[in-house]
């Protein structure tokens, strides 16, 4: 047997162990070990096959790393067909999560045991593919179509005894000896001259099926998968599970795999889900960096942000104070808290069992003597650096020692606020997105003095709480606002070019953006934008600039909470609708300021926001703010909503071809100006050169 699958006889039961950490993902020596010991136990004394791994779980599918490279013998199908066509049973024992080909290898087996704390899944939509090994056309025969379509198009892990339920597992084992119990209910099965259980040999009755099923199916798909293409061939497949013997539905479902595999979608999904997992690793620091233990958080400010990040915590059972200036804020804050719990209870996503003991976890504030002994503080208060900076000094003064003191600000200077404590060391910045108890992406930010335990710790907690980390260095806007100037400028500047306001953002969200920028302008209140350039120093004295938004502003339009803005909105489904006051508004403002207005396509619209943010993020690259490009574009997808089957700013961009970003960025800047665009100079240089970003970063690894 090759070294990660071994096998060996005990009793009359041959055990194959597969040992690929860290998830026994199906690299081609482990595909080639199975095979060879399944062969080899058609061979000897054993009367039962037992599937088993060591490690923390289960196959966890193909290895992805394998994708866009040659195919390398033996294919899974040839290894799964073996599995099937055994003269012995074979019985797949599962822990942890046996997921994508992972379950399709349990599924070619006869029968399927799990202790109770495993999972089973295909969750190969996510990275945009379907399951190519078989997932499609057996487990509609052994949980009914609409199961199926509902597991492999949502990618969900199932709990062990939901899918022993549904058929999908034959035995949950109570034991939490796995391999002994698995080898007891092979020898069971042998006792009782079990068949050889062969999926396959399922047939579905297409009459089981409602005649309109498929189509209405793909409608519903088609809303929630937004351009991405996966949905819909998943439906084919299931379908062709209906309609088709075994052989021709695996043939038509490789054929549908082949498609996606292939595809830019999910190569760009693939990209995210490594660069998820890259983010979380500091360049330079050991991954063996001891971290200190955060047994009990204290949150400074109950508004919005703060009450949100004091739920992520109890959300994960470590208990909150939350600390306010008087009751009546403190009362206001709670408030939120309980009230942000109700709309999860309601969705049905939480229950009042487990709501009553996390906001029993969060305690209230207005003393700072209560947070005294926590092991981290987030201060989530008003975007002030001075208030920030009077707050940090009492938790200089309050906070024990080695305790950690996190701002959650969204562009105020980290430094700046460490040195208003004798603890620089203890300072990071922990900047959440809205709704905090929500958004995935945490920006950890290190400062010049920020001790690499309270770095790593920072990450490690963020992990914890559900969070996608990406690391940023100090500058105005961290990594993902410093970017969005230039998309936000460039929404409102092509107004004056000629755009409508639905022209800019329904281009954008074609593209797959979940909202475009001006309607998120609205949504997020145009007066928010309005202030923060108010405290500004350093825009340029131009009247073009965000005029539009400052006008609205001037007009009392702040967006969805006055009922209009850049639209105007149903005040009771607050849907958007086109305002031709804005329409003509525009016009004037344009005409006032001797610009021609002109027929805009949407490739110049995407490109005038898009590469902005790209251009920026060479320069983040370039001054080291950020670690990585595949940092920036999980910042992207996981704060902004960029769309993950184009992969984030900065795959997006070398999918393009950077000479086609900076030349375009060139065209920009001969009509209008270096003020806006000024091509990096690592975006030329790569340019210059033929180079991809993910090149470039290959280099310096
Ligand atoms: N291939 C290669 N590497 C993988 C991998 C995989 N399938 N899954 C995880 N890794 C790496 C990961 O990059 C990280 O590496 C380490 O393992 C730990 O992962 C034919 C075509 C299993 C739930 O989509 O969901 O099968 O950073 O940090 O939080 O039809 O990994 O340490 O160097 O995520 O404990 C289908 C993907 C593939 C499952 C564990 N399977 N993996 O979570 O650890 S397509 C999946 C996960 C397929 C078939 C189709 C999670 C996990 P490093 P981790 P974790």
């Amino acid at each position: 047997m090759s070294q990660v699958v071994s096998y060996e006889l005990k009793g009359n039961v041959g055990i194959i162990s597969v040992n690929n950490p860290p998830v026994n993902a199906l690299a081609q020596v482990v595909r080639e070990g199975i095979l060879n010991a399944v062969n080899a136990a058609q061979e000897d004394a054993s009367e039962a096959i037992v599937l088993s791994c060591a490690g923390r779980t289960f196959i966890a599918g193909a290895d992805i790393t394998e994708f866009g490279k040659p195919p390398k013998e033996p294919g899974l199908p040839e290894v799964l067909s073996a599995i099937e066509n055994s003269t012995k049973p074979v019985i797949a024992a599962i822990h942890g999560t046996a997921l994508g080909g992972g379950f399709e290898v349990a599924l070619a087996c006869h029968y399927r045991c799990a202790i109770p704390s495993a999972k089973v899944g295909l969750p190969e939509v996510k990275l945009g593919l379907l399951p190519g090994a078989g997932g499609t056309q057996r487990v509609p025969r052994i949980a009914g179509v609409e199961a199926a379509l509902d597991m492999i198009t949502s990618g969900n892990p199932i709990a062990a005894n939901k899918a022993y339920g549904m058929g999908l597992l034959d035995q949950v084992l109570e034991s939490d000896d796995l391999a002994s119990a698995a080898v007891d209910y092979a020898q069971k099965l042998v006792a009782e001259g079990a068949p050889l259980k062969r999926i396959r040999d399922i047939a579905i009755d297409p009459a089981s099926v409602a005649p309109d099923f498929f189509a209405a199916a793909r409608k519903r798909l088609a809303r929630r998968a937004r351009g991405q293409i996966a949905q819909d061939r998943i439906v084919s497949c299931i379908e062709a599970a209906v309609e088709l013997p075994m052989d021709e539905g695996l043939q038509r479902e490789r054929e549908l795999f082949r498609e996606l595999v292939t595809s830019a979608e999910s190569a760009a999904m693939r990209h995210i889900f490594f660069a998820e997992r890259q983010a979380a690793k500091i360049k330079g620091l050991s991954k063996d960096t001891p971290t200190r233990n955060i047994g009990k958080v204290a949150i400074i400010g109950g508004g919005t942000m703060g009450g949100g990040i004091a739920m992520c915590f109890a959300n994960v059972g470590i208990p909150v104070v939350l600390l306010e200036i008087n009751d009546e804020a403190l009362s206001r804050g709670m408030d939120i808290i309980a009230k942000n719990y109700g709309i999860t209870v309601k969705k049905g996503k939480l229950t009042e069992e487990l709501m009553a003991q996390r906001i029993e976890l969060i305690s209230g504030s207005t003393d700072y003597g209560d947070i005294a002994d926590v092991d981290l503080v987030i201060e989530a208060v008003f975007e002030n650096l001075e208030l920030k900076q009077e707050i940090f000094a009492k938790l200089d003064n309050t906070c024990k020692q080695g305790a950690i003191l996190a701002t959650n600000t969204s562009y105020q200077d980290v430094d700046a606020i460490a040195a208003a404590t004798s603890r620089p060391q203890d300072v990071v910045g922990m900047h959440f997105f809205s709704p905090a108890n929500v958004m995935k992406l945490l920006e950890v930010v290190r400062g010049d003095k920020t001790a690499d335990d309270a770095l790593a710790t920072a990450m490690k907690i963020g992990k914890k709480i559900g969070k996608v980390c990406a690391l940023s260095r100090v500058c105005y806007g961290f990594i993902g606002n410093r970017m969005l100037g230039g998309y936000g400028r460039e929404a409102q500047m092509l107004l004056l070019d000629g755009c409508t306001p639905e022209q800019v953002d329904s281009a954008l969200e074609r593209f797959g953006m979940a909202m475009g920028p001006l309607a998120m302008g609205d949504l997020a209140g145009l007066d928010v934008g309005y202030k923060a350039r108010q405290a500004r120093t350093d825009l340029p004295d131009d009247p073009k600039l965000y005029r539009m938004g400052t006008l609205l502003v001037e007009m009392e339009r702040y967006g969805q909470k006055t009922g209009a803005g850049f639209y105007r909105y149903d005040p009771e489904t607050r849907a958007r609708m086109n305002d031709s006051e804005v329409e003509t508004l525009i016009k004037q403002q344009a005409q006032e300021l001797g610009i021609e207005q002109r027929e805009v396509s949407d490739e110049e619209i995407l490109a005038r926001c898009f590469y902005p943010l790209i251009n920026e993020g060479a320069l983040i690259l370039e001054e080291g703010i950020a670690q990585r490009p595949s940092d920036i574009d999980v910042v992207y997808v996981f704060g902004y909503a960029f769309p993950v089957a184009k992969g984030g700013p900065m795959f997006y961009a070398d999918q393009v071809g950077l000479k086609n970003v900076y030349d375009k960025i060139c065209e920009f800047r001969d009509r209008y100006g270096e003020q806006y665009w000024r091509p990096a100079p690592l975006l030329q240089q790569l340019a210059e050169a033929g180079k991809t970003f993910a090149e470039w970063d290959a280099e310096r690894s």
